[in-house]
């Protein structure tokens, strides 16, 4: 066998190299914290911590800055970077956006945090826009189920439960059991902060910026743009909306 398809041969066994993400899709990735449960024990406050959010916020912001991606959102451990239609991020290789978005998490974290951590990564595929905004109503809907859980089983944990006591207890109890549980305990669950119950949005927005010409010896303003991070965002039809507007901009921005 001559060299040529040795390496051919070879090549061929890199099988799922080739593989392409649909094109006129729109592209969402998902990082995870790999085994954050472990991972945030003893290190951060329970149910939520802010130092911990701020990682968080800062690992989406190099991701939607290093794959040049239009709208990252980030809840618990996780953050859905969504991309531009026409987005071509290595040819679309699954493989490497798939490496790469988990490499990128795992080493701004573990760089901020000083600690190792890793992150797992995978694509999701929508055909169109209300299939994007579905897609972040049901990653916020999670958010606030999680929210409400975590802290149910916190406030028992801190009134002395087991761990086995607590979850026993949850088992299969409504919403309004949980807010009530919550609120003889002294939390209101709407007044916790709105980045716990629905998350935080990152997107790009313009401002102006005063600049110089030194052609035409003037000053003059040229518009930039930097990362706005949403705390506060809107919830049900009004965050539909404020992520319709996000694709709109983005498709605006590529006619
Ligand atoms: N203490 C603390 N823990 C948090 C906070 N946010 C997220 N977590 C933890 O992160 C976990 C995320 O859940 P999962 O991703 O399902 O659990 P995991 O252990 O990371 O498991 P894998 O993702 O499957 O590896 C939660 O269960 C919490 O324990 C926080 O603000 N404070
Ligand atoms: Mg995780």
């Amino acid at each position: 066998m001559d060299n040529q398809s040795f390496e051919n041969r070879m090549r061929e066994l890199e099988y799922f190299h080739n593989l392409r993400l649909l094109r006129e899709t729109w592209v969402i990735v998902r990082v995870d914290g790999r085994s954050f449960s472990g991972f945030t024990e003893s290190r951060f406050e329970k149910p939520f911590d802010l130092e911990f959010h701020k990682l968080m916020v800062q690992t989406a912001q190099t991701l939607l800055e290093e794959m040049q991606g239009i709208y990252a959102y980030t809840e618990s451990d996780e953050i859905s970077v969504l991309f531009p239609l026409n987005w071509d991020f290595f040819n679309r290789s699954l493989e490497k956006i798939v490496s790469i978005s988990a490499s990128i998490a795992s080493a701004i974290f573990t760089h901020v945090a000083g600690t190792f951590v890793c992150f797992d990564s995978r694509v999701w595929l929508g055909a169109n826009e209300s299939q994007v905004v579905d897609y972040f109503r049901w990653r916020q809907a999670d958010a606030s189920h999680c929210a409400l859980n975590s802290w149910s089983y916190w406030t028992l944990r801190k009134l002395g439960k087991s761990a086995s006591r607590a979850t026993a207890e949850l088992k299969n109890q409504s919403v309004a059991f949980k807010n009530e549980l919550l609120f003889h305990n002294g939390i209101n669950f709407n007044d916790l902060p709105t980045w716990q119950r629905r998350g935080t949005g990152l997107y790009w927005e313009k401002y102006p910026k005063q600049g110089y010409n030194p052609i035409e010896k003037e000053n003059v303003l040229r518009l930039r743009r930097r990362i706005k991070i949403e705390e506060t965002l809107p919830m049900k039809e009004h965050y539909d909306q404020f992520i319709a507007e996000i694709i709109n901009a983005s498709a605006s921005g590529q006619k």
